[in-house]
């Protein structure tokens, strides 16, 4: 369930004092930015410019900005490349790597033309380097291990400048042990505005921004294995998962922007409810306006970033989701044959008996497993739960809700609760009887008929759900 948040209203002031700054000792970095160390993995509210040119701040699903410096007309930022603990979801937390004390790391946000420097302390026990995905920038600056600088070393911090000199949507990761680091999940959002109005940039109300990942977590374990290369069983925005991530919260009628970048190993289909937005921008840069086209869904593909806008002119609690089912549950959906039609019950019970975390698939279908009272290990996040105002609504990882409202203030993000429907607007149940079926009068007369019939007809039984277990709370 996602709870009723109470947003700090934003300011660079209220961000900074939610947060701590021991991590680093003070007398070592005495030069360096103070690092900023998020303890919480709510969203946090937008994060206004405090200093340098104005822009309109983006929020982080489940994530928060990074406050920087200004020193001498260059800003400057402080990462910190850390293990920590990410609560995934209420009740699911995992041993990852991050930055700052989260994974994903914090977004960095700089307007076009700014000049950067960025300080990446690695307090982890190998190399690590960090690319900035889509930047030019001097190739020394690039981030890459072995390449074009060497890796730093554990307790060692690094400087990387250079000037954001094209807007758009970007991110950094670790271009070090990749497949590790990344699948330990260290990544970040990056967002360059643009400097002036910009042709192909329209100004938005609200600004979302965030990063979809991957982890393969044994159920009862906290770190994720690395090893893996597709088989991943947690399916995460921003290292959360559906109950776990907030809803995105808009006003009726707002423009509305979603920025969205992909560092798992495959693609992820994604899909808005009640809406069509236009695609308006990649990581290439801001899309021609002749190529824009209507979409309800967008595949994104391997290390790509999509800009999704569109009006929120229809309120409601809008699904927006990956389209890959078996994205949209957590862990245990794989490797379970399928017991749609078999009364299994007693026989799980049994087998329960002899191997406690023994799972099956539910005889109605997987939903099923939603109520069903197997228990689980600890730190293991049911494969599907939450609860919407009609019952449960059977999802998990990749899943989450767009919120309008025309009662939502201007710039308020506060969760307000289940729509209210109007009256007459919800699918309703048929109060009849059901009518006898319409068959065809002549059954089999097909134009391919048989060679020879079979020597004998097969049986196959219709077990249909009884009564009782028929009708859906
Ligand atoms: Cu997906």
């Amino acid at each position: 369930m996602v709870s009723r948040r109470n947003f700090l209203r934003g300011s660079a002031a209220t961000t900074a004092a939610a947060v701590s700054t021991a991590t680093v000792s003070r007398v070592a970095m005495a030069a360096l930015p103070e690092p900023v160390i998020q303890t919480k993995p709510d969203t946090m509210p937008p994060l206004a410019p405090s200093a340098g040119r104005p822009y309109n701040p983006v929020v982080t699903l489940n994530g928060w900005t990074l406050p920087w410096r200004m020193n001498n007309g260059v800003k400057e930022f402080h990462l910190v490349a850390e293990p920590v603990v990410r609560e995934m979801a209420p009740g699911f937390k995992a041993h990852l790597w991050g930055y700052n004390g989260q994974s994903p790391g914090p977004t960095i946000e700089v307007v076009e033309g700014d000049r950067l420097r960025i300080f990446v302390t690695n307090k982890l026990g190998e190399l690590h380097s960090v690319h900035w995905h889509g930047q030019r920038l001097p190739c020394g600056m690039d981030g890459v291990t072995g390449l074009t600088q060497p890796g730093i070393p554990p307790g060692k911090t690094y400087v990387y400048e250079f000037v954001a000199r094209r807007p758009g949507t970007f991110m950094y990761h670790p271009h070090a042990d990749e497949m590790v680091q990344m699948a330990m999940g260290m990544m970040g959002f990056w967002v360059t505005h643009p400097r002036d109005r910009h042709p192909l940039i329209d100004d938005v109300d609200r600004d979302f921004c965030f990063l979809l990942n991957a982890y393969d977590i044994d159920p009862g374990s906290y770190t994720p294995k690395i090893m893996t290369m597709l088989d991943f069983n947690i399916w995460s925005w921003n290292s959360r998962i559906f109950p776990g991530i907030d809803p995105l919260v808009v006003r009726h009628m707002d423009k509305v922007r979603i920025r969205i970048g992909n560092l798992t190993m495959t693609n992820h289909p994604i899909h808005l409810h009640g809406h069509e937005f236009q695609v308006t921008g990649t990581d290439g840069g801001p899309t021609p306006k002749g190529t824009r086209r209507h979409e309800i869904t967008e595949d994104i593909a391997v290390g790509q970033m999509r800009q999704l806008e569109f009006l929120a002119d229809e309120e409601g609690d809008w699904a927006f989701h990956c389209h890959k089912s078996h994205h949209t549950m957590n862990a245990m959906g794989h490797g379970v044959p399928t017991m749609i039609g078999v009364d299994h019950r007693g026989l799980a019970r049994q087998i329960t008996n002899l191997v406690p975390d023994y799972m099956v698939m539910g005889e109605r279908g997987m939903k099923d497993m939603t109520e069903m009272e197997m228990p689980l290990p600890e730190n293991t996040a049911p494969m599907m739960v939450g609860q919407g105002p009609f019952g449960a609504v059977g999802m998990g990882g990749m899943f989450s809700v767009v919120k309008v409202r025309r009662e939502q203030k201007r710039g308020d993000y506060t969760d307000p609760g289940w729509f209210k429907h109007p009256p007459g607007t919800v699918a309703y149940e048929y109060p009849g009887t059901l009518p006898d079926p319409a068959r065809f009068k002549a059954e089999g007369a097909g134009s391919m008929p048989l060679a020879a019939p079979p020597a004998r007809p097969t049986e196959v039984k219709v077990r249909k759900p009884t009564g009782g277990h028929a009708g859906h709370r």
